[in-house]
């Protein structure tokens, strides 16, 4: 345990509705049944009252639990359009695919944000957001706080980070306001414009989502000592750049690419060389129209994030000039020693990119085509073959796009970022791709999945296995739940000393043409005890497949290496370093002065760079209380209200849903260290109601404290907290409580008798204080 979570009262989740409804709190250590089981059979003997099922909020409640009777319940929900269950600690969000009037209005907002116990309320996002809120002042400390939000694609990850962000922006405002060039904005406006900004550039519309993120993104809103919003920084993670040159069948690219072409004036048509009926290859689907097609909801928040005219200019300039080079193609020459050659059309391509990207033409088309290598002080000059063409340009277009990409991030952390001395505490909402299972998966996919199961970890390690094993080290009576452990499958992946990554990056070092049958034969040989990787024998095509927590996925092996290595030819990067185009000429500039060894050709290979930014990300949510909201896609066509019991049991299988709920129905939520208890509770201990009590509040020593916590907790409880309308239900005090070695576990029940109780002698104080004052005047 950190030394954080000693030095707070660690909220593991929300109240524990099992706790309020009699006959239905009970520790249950059976271990959930196995997904295989006949569904309709165990329906048939759930134990709750069927016509009821939708009144559950929390799924803790239910019954027995199992997967098939918590599917039952999430299922009666849905139907009377209730999206939102508790599950303990973790919020189940069930995607209703169509907007819900009134569930979000600025009225909800004001209800959840301003009742003393929204616990007691609907299930909500707000909930959520609203107890995050209250977390960072702490009752002791203040405390950091993250949102994970999670699930698969189109699942709603991104629409819930946007409630989440939207409500913050509403109950934290501040006056703030914050001025660049020609802009004077108030910060929540801005932190909340850097939504469409991001999703323009970093979403597209894919198979399962037509506004699939395709980055992950960690957003920190920064509060002050008032708990006011007063700035935000934005972390992202692996754009899947590749999408910008290559777009699978009924997929799209870049939503920006689709802005410009349908909303652009004439007057732009022309300055971006867009004419009308103009088509280009890499903008397959755009006769597809999707929401977020919204050019001037973009331009909008870019003008709100201080982005002057001119910048946009240049940006989409750029834009413009990456579509041209998608229409330029190579044809072998006959004599082989001469580079490729282009025709009329490729060669009218190639001039309009020159001049949008305001690099020279006949340089642009030499670099496409002709490869320098040095041989020790001396360069030769290598005509490319076709296919290396076609690769330096799809390379040129790629590195282009991620740069202005990480460009525009920078842009709005500098827009939105408070100064450190303003800010004291942060909430982050964490918003990544969800997994992902093609036909065919590459390295993008083994990275994205990488990422969810790092975020597997990180919710099986904070929440199922430390609860459980505090549970024990505090010697509590308890029986283990058995849960799915992810950790095999990192091994796999990341481990030492050889997993798929070290072997990827051995193989990309290598200065050698990359061949995806070593690599294969590699992964065979030296990944084999590894029961979590397999191979399909009779398949042609090199791949292995990982059985991840979500289910298995196939990886193709072809073109791993070279993307992990993801070379950008040096000639490229000087040529755009030439650019007069002033934006383009900073940011490759930049790079260069940053990493000045590497001479424009990154060394780190990709998924390096991704598992250590990935590691830091872990860091930081390991020192904040963590909430997770579980995303569930109710069915893979994305239709309104519809729910396919096969594709919800399969997610909530896969994010372990049944074994959170039977920790969180047998467990207690909250854990407060004896020494931080009396200080927080010792004084109810002098009220004169336990004038025969002698609890000593400053007492020191272990077994001094342990004994002083627990003559408070039975005096408390005794008098059931001085007011006979708390009914104990006849439920035993001792489930409600339990004193462990070094802490206090409670549930939300007891905790909420503590502070009524606390509250109650601070303002008798308060009273006889005012009276003496007055007396005395
Ligand atoms: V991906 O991993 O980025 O491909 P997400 O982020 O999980 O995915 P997203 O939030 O984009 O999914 O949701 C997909 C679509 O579902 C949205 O575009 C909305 O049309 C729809 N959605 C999601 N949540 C809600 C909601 N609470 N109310 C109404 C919703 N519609
Ligand atoms: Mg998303």
């Amino acid at each position: 345990m950190s030394s954080a979570d000693n030095r707070r009262i660690v909220r593991e989740g929300r109240r524990n509705g099992g706790g309020k409804e009699k006959g239905f709190f009970q520790k249950v250590h059976s271990p959930p049944s196995p997904l295989n089981d006949s569904l309709e059979g165990e329906i048939q003997a759930f134990l709750i009252d069927e016509d009821q099922l939708h009144t559950y909020d929390d799924l803790t409640k239910v019954n027995p639990v199992t997967p098939s009777t918590v599917l039952k319940c999430l299922q009666a929900r849905y139907s009377v359009k209730v999206f939102y269950t508790h599950a303990g600690c973790t919020l189940v969000a069930l995607n209703p695919f169509q907007p819900i009037p009134d569930l979000y209005t600025l009225d909800v907002m004001k209800e959840y944000h301003g009742a003393p116990q929204p616990q007691e309320f609907k299930p909500h996002i707000f909930i959520v957001a609203e107890e995050a809120y209250r977390n960072v002042q702490g009752q002791l400390e203040p405390v950091n706080q993250s949102l994970v939000v999670s699930g698969e694609s189109g699942a709603g990850k991104t629409w819930t980070s946007r409630c989440l962000m939207k409500y913050y922006a509403t109950v934290a405002a501040s006056s703030s306001v914050v001025k660049s060039q020609d802009t004077v904005e108030r910060i929540e406006r801005r932190v909340l414009d850097s939504n469409p900004i991001m999703e323009a550039f970093g979403n597209a519309c894919t198979l399962r989502n037509n506004n699939s993120s395709r980055f992950g993104k960690y957003i920190q809103l920064q509060l002050d000592r008032c708990q006011l919003l007063v700035g935000a920084s934005v972390q992202t993670y692996l754009l899947e750049k590749s999408r910008v040159a290559c777009q699978l069948a009924n997929e799209r690219n870049f939503h920006i690419f689709y802005q410009m072409m349908k909303m652009a004036t004439d007057e732009q048509r022309k300055e971006w060389k867009m004419p009308p009926g103009q088509c280009f290859v890499w903008l397959p689907n755009s006769e597809k129209t999707v929401e977020e097609d919204c050019f001037h909801e973009t331009v909008e928040a870019m003008v709100h994030l201080g982005i002057n005219t001119e910048r946009q200019r240049q940006i989409f300039r750029i834009l413009a000039g990456i579509l041209q080079l998608g229409n330029v193609n190579f044809y072998s020459s006959t004599d082989e020693s001469q580079p490729c050659n282009l025709d009329e059309q490729s060669k009218d391509f190639s001039q309009r990119a020159a001049e949008l990207l305001c690099v020279p033409a006949e340089e642009l088309q030499m670099c496409l085509r002709v490869r320098m290598l040095k041989a020790g002080k001396q360069s030769v000059l290598k005509p490319c073959s076709q296919a290396e063409c076609s690769m330096r340009r799809d390379c040129l277009a790629k590195v282009i796009y991620a740069q202005l990409f990480d460009w525009l991030v920078t842009f709005i952390n500098n827009s939105i970022c408070a100064d450190k001395s303003t800010w004291c505490n942060f909430i982050g909402v964490l918003d990544v791709y969800g997994f992902e299972c093609f036909q065919i998966n590459n390295l993008e996919q083994l990275c994205i999945n990488y990422a969810n199961e790092k975020l597997q970890q990180h919710f099986v390690s904070h929440y199922l296995r430390a609860q459980q094993e505090e549970y024990v080290s505090e010697g509590l009576e308890w029986s283990f739940v058995k849960y799915q452990d992810n950790q095999s499958c990192l091994d796999l992946l990341e481990g030492s000393p050889v997993s798929v990554f070290s072997l990827l990056n051995e193989e990309s070092r290598l200065n050698r043409v990359s061949d995806a049958k070593t690599l294969r034969v590699r992964l065979e040989k030296e990944l084999c005890d590894n029961a979590n990787i397999s191979w399909d024998k009779f398949s042609k095509e090199p791949h292995f497949t990982v059985a991840h927590y979500a289910g298995k996925v196939h990886y193709q092996i072809q073109g791993m290496v070279e993307k992990n290595k993801d070379p950008v030819p040096p000639e490229l990067s000087s040529l755009l370093q030439k650019s007069d185009n002033p934006l383009l000429h900073q940011i490759f500039t930049d790079k260069e002065t940053e990493n000045p060894t590497t001479k424009g050709l990154s060394k780190v290979t990709v998924v390096s760079k991704f598992k250590n930014s990935l590691e830091s990300l872990m860091k930081i949510l390991h020192t904040t209380t963590p909430h997770y909201t579980r995303c569930i896609k109710p069915n893979p066509d994305c239709k309104p209200l519809t729910f396919k019991k096969e594709e919800v049991i399969m997610q909530l299988e896969a994010c372990g849903i049944v074994e959170t709920i039977h920790i969180s129905a047998a467990g207690f939520p909250i854990r407060i260290p004896f020494q931080s208890f009396m200080q927080r509770y010792g004084l109810i201990a002098k009220h004169p109601m336990f004038k025969s009590g002698s609890v000593d509040a400053q007492a020191g020593g272990s077994d001094v404290l342990r004994r002083a916590v627990e003559k408070l907790l039975s005096v408390v409880l005794q008098h059931k907290a001085f007011d006979p309308s708390h009914n104990l239900d006849g439920q035993k005090p001792n489930s409600w409580v339990h004193c462990g070695r070094t802490k206090v576990f409670l549930t939300q029940l007891m905790l909420d008798l503590l502070e009524d109780q606390r509250k109650k002698i601070l303002s008798q104080c308060a009273f006889t204080i005012q009276c003496c004052w007055l007396k005395h005047r």
